[in-house]
């Protein structure tokens, strides 16, 4: 399921990318379903929610500083979690390209846990360095994120940026509060490691990065006048459980555990 160069790349490394996995039409529908979703129940109709539930499962962040030139709801909004529940956005969490690989590193049998449609749209903020386990607080670790691109992701809008290698100490470092004033509330920052050697990952439309949850990574400010939106979704093996029961309540938002891959 996996080419011994992936392998290679995530147990040196600590990520790859799969260029080109997904077609940049399906990628823009899902993006066109989000934005869809948002528009008939904008952050306008929820005035002073730091955080609001739409359907079933859609949980919305609006931005805590959203862009001047804000036009349309969704300019208003910094991130949709729990996508992968349903529609287009689930679709593309079961793609075998996808899913066979998740399974070919940590299966054979995955789920898919956790989505966040990140809307980076422009003069919005980037995020810290952080690794994602220290948020997945499971019995079993690691987690494989998988980042698919829904725009280009540039310099300018605000990349994704790693540190190769840095998921091989196989700790979860000591996070500290995002002290940046106009930081999403609640974000944390490793602050001692040492992450001089960091990659950007420029993507098109359509690619998708696959990353071990113990690598370090950021991403930039968008400066661009143009969005880079993404899809980042979170697989763990089959049978995880929170590590506590106060995980368990704070993750209970944010995840939802979906099938993608039973192994024949
Ligand atoms: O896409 C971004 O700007 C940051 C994403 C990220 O750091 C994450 O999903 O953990």
């Amino acid at each position: 399921m996996i080419t011994p160069a992936q392998r290679e790349a995530w147990d040196r490394e600590g990520y790859f990318f799969l260029r080109s996995a997904i077609d940049p039409a399906f990628a823009a529908a899902v993006e066109d379903e989000v934005v869809g979703r948002i528009r008939a129940d904008p952050p306008a109709a929820h005035p002073g929610e730091q955080t609001y539930s739409s359907g079933d499962n859609y949980l919305i962040y609006p931005e805590t500083e959203p862009s001047p030139g804000a036009a349309n709801p969704e300019d208003l909004v910094s991130k949709v979690f729990n996508c992968h529940a349903e529609g287009l956005s689930r679709q593309l969490a079961e793609r075998r390209e996808i899913v066979d690989v998740v399974a070919g590193l940590i299966g054979p049998d995955v789920d898919c846990f956790q989505s966040q449609f990140i809307f980076k749209n422009p003069g919005v903020i980037g995020q810290p360095w952080h690794q994602d386990s220290y948020y997945f607080k499971f019995d079993k670790q690691p987690q494989v994120g998988v980042w698919v691109a829904l725009s280009r992701a540039t310099l300018e809008n605000g990349c994704l940026w790693v540190a190769p290698g840095s998921h091989r100490s196989g700790e979860i470092f000591e996070h500290v509060p995002d002290r940046r004033p106009a930081a999403n509330r609640g974000y944390q920052e490793i602050v001692s490691q040492d992450t001089t050697a960091k990659v950007s990952a420029l993507m098109e439309p359509g690619d998708v990065l696959i990353f071990h949850s113990y690598l370090m990574h950021m991403s930039t400010d968008n400066v661009a006048d143009y969005r880079r939106s993404a899809m980042v979704y979170h697989y763990g093996r089959v049978g995880t459980q929170a590590s506590t029961p106060e995980s368990a309540f704070v993750l209970s938002r944010v995840n939802r555990w979906i099938p993608v891959r039973r192994a024949e």
